[in-house]
């Protein structure tokens, strides 16, 4: 059988609040079904307004087959392009991150402008028409200091997320920000799982001493419920929009992204070992010392985030092979924030190195578990893991819905 069908027909019997069966976290020909229909039609949060703060900043990334370029182009615009040279192919970038005032392909030195135009290709012959040969451009969209890249043929309409999340995102001011640390983990195990881990909490009072010191194990902090039934998350959503800081929680209609404000622990406003800020100089004035806990948000498939007062951390998933992937986290500052003054690096970074760490061997246990003959689909909690439910059903939706177009003979 086509596994596409067998995916189908997996999907259609699947039992609801169920982890799924072995083939979707391990099997290979099920990754690439994952990554044609889940990966190359999402919308992907690729990296920052601030990691390409001038005209010629670039940075590149790597999804699936796809290599891209992120960079500013001359008019300020964040773009993307296919990082494939028009010429024989070659990559143009193969630094993860530069400056260049044109994107030259180092094979034969053919020469394209910021926006993608190719302006140099020696000895073509007088036939050559440069106009057809520019850089393909990627769907790329900026907002709240995030550039997400789509690389559907028709994007989906970025519209109703911008709408969503632009009015949580603003006050904080994350385009203006600088970059203070960030690090790359490899977890062996599918992309999913990552995400599953990501959606509870349940796993946090065993596994997270340093996290569970400010960060609130409540199912209604981290999962899917709203929250707006508990008291505290209610009391705090009243305190933060007094502030005029949108907090209530959000979700898209079709699940993928959910944004919200959440208490943390006590007094604590920032995730250090003391609950104490690890940076001086806030964000913004406009949110400066005040107890605004955590604005909890995120984009399926790539990312998740902290966003404080003081900093925000923010998460980027990206899949490496069937029970590969890679989570890239950032540390996210005021950008007059000085290291060594106004924050000190091991103390910002101390809580979620280790909290990382740990859900990095929470994933490749699992995993390991997970490839056992014996292993067969167990059930979520009702309690603590909607989270995980809500993700899980929002995947199984989209690929029976994709995979019934894709044999549709109308299509
Ligand atoms: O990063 C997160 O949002 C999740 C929620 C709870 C624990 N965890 C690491
Ligand atoms: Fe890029 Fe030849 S492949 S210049
Ligand atoms: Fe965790």
């Amino acid at each position: 059988m086509d596994v596409q069908d067998e995916m189908r027909q997996r999907l259609a019997a699947r039992q609801q609040g169920f982890t799924l069966e072995q083939p979707f976290y391990t099997d290979p020909a099920y990754f690439d079904v994952d990554m044609k229909m889940v990966w190359y039609r999402e919308w992907l949060f690729a990296g920052h307004d601030c990691e390409v703060p001038r005209p010629g900043a670039f940075f590149t990334l790597q999804v699936g087959d796809y290599p891209v370029i992120v960079v500013r182009d001359r008019e300020g615009q964040i773009r993307a392009f296919h990082n494939s040279c028009r010429h024989r192919g070659s990559r143009v970038c193969s630094a993860a991150r530069g400056t260049s005032a044109r994107l030259v392909c180092p094979y034969h030195q053919w020469t394209y402008d910021l926006d993608g135009s190719l302006v140099f290709a020696r000895q073509m012959g007088p036939d050559f028409d440069a106009s057809a040969y520019g850089l393909k451009s990627v769907a790329c969209e900026s907002v709240g200091g995030y550039v997400f890249i789509s690389l559907a043929d028709t994007p989906a309409d970025f519209g109703p997320t911008r709408d969503m999340i632009e009015p949580y995102l603003a006050p904080h001011n994350l385009a203006d920000t600088k970059v203070a640390h960030e690090t790359t983990i490899i977890e062996k195990g599918n992309w999913k799982l990552v995400w599953e881990n990501n959606r509870e909490c349940y796993h946090c009072a065993g596994n997270h001493p340093e996290l569970c010191k400010t960060y609130p194990e409540a199912p209604g902090v981290t999962g899917v419920s709203g929250g707006a039934d508990d008291p505290e998350i209610a009391a705090h959503w009243a305190h933060c929009e007094a502030l005029g800081l949108p907090s209530a929680f959000r979700m898209a209609d079709d699940g993928h992204s959910r944004i919200t404000r959440m208490p943390l622990l006590r007094d604590a406003v920032s995730y250090t070992m003391s609950g104490r800020p690890a940076v001086s100089k806030p964000l913004t004035d406009a949110i400066a010392a005040d107890h605004i806990g955590a604005m909890l948000l995120f984009h399926y498939p790539t990312n998740w985030n902290h966003i404080l007062g003081d900093h925000a951390i923010t998460f980027r998933v990206l899949p490496i092979g069937p029970q590969e992937t890679a989570v890239t986290t950032k540390w996210l500052v005021n950008r007059e924030a000085v290291e060594g003054v106004d924050y000190d690096l091991d103390e910002l970074i101390h809580v979620w190195t280790e909290t990382n760490d740990q859900d990095r061997q929470i994933v490749e246990e699992n995993a390991f578990g997970i490839r056992s003959p014996a292993y067969e689909p167990g059930p979520y909690s009702s309690d603590h893991e909607g989270g995980v439910d809500q993700f899980v059903d929002w995947y199984c939706r989209i690929m029976a819905l994709r995979l019934t177009e894709e044999d549709s003979p109308t299509l």
